[in-house]
């Protein structure tokens, strides 16, 4: 596999990581998008163990508000994070 087509592979197993933890399988509860915040991105957003930053990070990828990240919301985050460190390494 390429490079590329690992990383699209580990996000989608990675979702599917803390996806599946409780309720939904497909779908990531508050609880679930904090553990897989803290595991996974905690040196990028080292503010993941505020509960206040946890909510703020849910309510704005909840695009629908329906209490849960799909996986398109989800993407979001990780289209975001990417783009930041992308300029970041520009400016370099
Ligand atoms: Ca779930
Ligand atoms: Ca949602």
């Amino acid at each position: 596999m390429s490079d590329v087509q690992k990383a699209v592979d580990l996000l989608v197993t990675s979702f599917s990581k803390y996806s599946g933890k409780e309720g939904d399988k497909n779908t990531l509860s508050k609880e679930e998008l904090k553990e897989l915040l803290q595991n996974e991105l905690g040196e990028l957003l080292c503010k993941a163990n505020e509960k206040a930053a946890v909510d703020r990070i849910f309510n704005d990828l909840d695009a629908n508000s329906n209490n849960s990240l799909d996986f398109r919301e989800f993407i979001t985050l990780v289209a975001c994070l990417t783009m930041v460190c992308h300029e970041y390494f520009i400016k370099k």
